[in-house]
């Protein structure tokens, strides 16, 4: 089997990615660990900037996202008995985000897929890449017990921070940069009103909690767990006490109780590899990099390093130019960069570090009023939060 490129992964880069691709007539074989059911199920990020909308109706899937999503003009930091509202709109001269689930985003891109019958395999066992330092890359897997080989011009490894693409690549060729921070998000998901029009970052002594949602009816609701802490140990009762002891009286008295569809578990890491380009095989999404929830960024890299791939890869094909794969590597980390500061700034401003001491801990109350009290500071937040320009 042959295709102009192999995809490898269909979460959002992967998928989001193959339907550029196939909107620009280049041709693109998707493959697929897990099952369309196990990919819908997991729950993940839920704040999309409008770059990532934009690039939705570029792949002619923002119809239902446009909708059902939830423009948000602003969210708030609570602190120290306070709840500071960061006006987004009013900051950034008129742009905002939307909150639309990654699941709602996964499925719209997997219909759009389907619709166009564009080929992906799910199940793809053993994906493995090959000869990506010369002209001829390869990629074999197993499916239902049989053997498969897909050659290709280019490989574009989408699978996740734990996938086969970056693991394939020498180690004397990548360079890696980490921090990893010792505590993890517990995420609760439930059918009841929002306790907020608008998402809520909570500083607290006791941790970290963050409330989201993913419509008028669905709430997401975060708090700051050890890393030693299972989903078994957070009973929804015990989820929704520590939550709302972690937020100011007034938005505490407006959480409504409902039994979870889904409670997760979520290290929190900061990591960039370097390059994000190796021969014909490029990396995009978290196969490249991660941020920690906090700054809402690691859907949004996603996205932003698809659009620089796909169209270097479309001039590849279209005009007969590498410029646009040459320069891929380059400027997608000066994106990464940027929302690698901001998620790590973000992070270290919210949470608890029993470790760091008073001082730490004045200081992110000290970082936090000047956020509230000067225009630029408010300013420097908004304008990395609705997402740097491409
Ligand atoms: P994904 O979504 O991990 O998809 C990778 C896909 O590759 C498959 N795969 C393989 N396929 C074939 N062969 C292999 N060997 C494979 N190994 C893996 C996997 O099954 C999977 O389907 O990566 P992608 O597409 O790069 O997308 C990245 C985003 O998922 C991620 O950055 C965000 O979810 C991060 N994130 C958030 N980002 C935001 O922009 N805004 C948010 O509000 C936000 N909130 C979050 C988040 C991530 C969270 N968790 C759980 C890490 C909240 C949480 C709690
Ligand atoms: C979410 O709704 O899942 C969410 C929202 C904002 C974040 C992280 C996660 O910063």
């Amino acid at each position: 089997m042959r295709h102009q490129v192999c995809i490898i992964g269909a979460g959002p880069s992967g998928l989001l990615l193959g339907q550029l691709l196939a909107k620009a007539g280049v041709d693109a074989v998707i493959l697929e660990a897990r099952s369309a059911d196990y990919v819908l199920s997991r729950i993940r990020a839920g704040v999309l900037e409008s770059g990532f909308v934009d690039l939705m109706r570029e792949a002619g899937c923002a119809g239902r996202l446009e909708q059902e999503g939830l423009v948000h003009g602003g969210f708030s930091l609570a602190f120290d008995g306070r709840i500071e509202r960061i006006d987004l709109q009013g900051l950034t001269g008129g742009k905002s985000v939307v909150v639309y689930g990654q699941t709602e985003v996964t499925r719209d891109l997997m219909e759009a897929r389907a619709a166009i019958g564009a080929p992906i395999v799910y199940e793809a066992e053993d994906v493995a890449l090959h000869d990506f330092d010369g002209s001829h890359p390869r990629v074999t897997y197993r499916k239902d017990g049989a053997s498969h080989e897909i050659a290709c011009d280019f490989i574009a490894g989408c699978d996740g921070f734990h996938g086969a693409s970056r693991r394939s690549v020498p180690e004397r060729a990548i360079a890696s940069f980490e921090r990893v921070y010792g505590f993890g998000w517990l995420g609760l998901l439930a059918d009841v009103p929002p306790a907020s029009e608008e998402l809520i970052y909570a500083r607290h002594m006791h941790g970290f909690a963050l409330a989201s949602m993913r419509s008028h009816t669905r709430s997401r609701y975060y708090i700051q767990v050890p890393l030693s802490d299972q989903v078994g140990d957070w009973p929804d009762d015990r989820f929704y006490d520590a939550f709302r002891r972690r937020l100011p009286d007034e938005v505490a008295e407006r959480v409504v109780t409902g039994p979870s569809l889904e409670k997760s578990i979520a290290p929190l890491r900061s990591f960039v590899a370097e390059p994000l380009r190796f021969g014909r095989l490029f990396l995009a999404g978290d196969a490249g990099h991660i941020v920690p929830p906090t700054g809402a960024k690691g859907l949004n890299l996603a996205a932003s390093d698809v659009h620089y791939l796909a169209s270097g890869l479309i001039e590849h094909y279209a005009e007969g130019s590498d410029a646009g794969i040459d320069g891929y590597s380059a400027r997608a980390l000066a994106r990464i960069w940027k929302a690698e500061r901001f998620s790590w700034w973000m992070t270290s401003m919210l949470h608890l570090f029993p470790e760091a001491g008073g001082f730490s801990a004045r200081m992110q109350l000290a970082e936090l009023d000047y956020i509230a009290t000067s225009k630029a500071a408010a300013i420097t937040v908004a304008e990395n939060y609705v997402g740097l320009p491409y």
